[in-house]
């Protein structure tokens, strides 16, 4: 977090809220260094000493549509996830994948987008979330793609998704199946 006051030092030690600086910036004036102390104190209980930042991710929302048949002899049936994806830690984290285990054949994320006036999908390759930020999978952008799904999906059913972040790990959530 950058700071465009023009007494930086003086806003950092006044806000004793969330957004906490796990280390010394610049060097202080003598008469803020006793402030400066105290909030490096309060912000020592609530990061881990030494480590990285780290990042939270929470899931929020998750739903997917009921299945629907895929044409041709080949094609099996398909089902799209969405979901909000919340970062509250302090640092970035990447969704990488996606896993339904047996229920899907295959897992993918995809994110639907127009070209030439038609609507297609394309493999996403980073869906990166930003501290403090989140990145909402819906219908018409990104979405966890099911593909060949072993069972039919009913509105009612519910089903469990992996979720594999880069630094958080994995992620289990429970998603409900429902019409848009
Ligand atoms: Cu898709």
């Amino acid at each position: 977090m950058k700071t465009t006051s023009p007494h930086p030092t003086r806003s950092a030690a006044r806000r004793p809220g969330p957004r906490r600086r796990a280390r010394p910036g610049a060097p202080r004036p003598r008469a803020l260094l006793a402030a400066g102390l105290l909030a490096l104190g309060a912000a020592a209980t609530a990061c881990r000493p030494g480590g990285p930042p780290a990042p939270e991710i929470v899931v929020e929302d998750a739903w997917a549509r009921p299945t629907r048949a895929a044409p041709g002899p080949h094609g099996g049936a398909t089902s799209a996830a969405y979901m909000t994806i919340r970062n509250r830690g302090d640092a970035p984290d990447r969704l990488l994948a996606a896993s339904a285990g047996d229920l899907a054949g295959a897992t993918e994320l995809h994110r639907s987008l127009i070209e030439e006036g038609v609507m297609r999908m394309r493999p996403a390759d980073v869906v990166e979330i930003a501290p403090g930020e989140a990145v909402r999978l819906e219908p018409g952008g990104l979405h966890v793609m099911l593909i060949d799904v072993a069972r039919e999906l009913r509105p009612g059913d519910r089903f469990t998704l992996s979720l594999t972040f880069e630094r958080t790990g994995t992620v289990e959530v429970e998603v409900p199946v429902r019409e848009m």
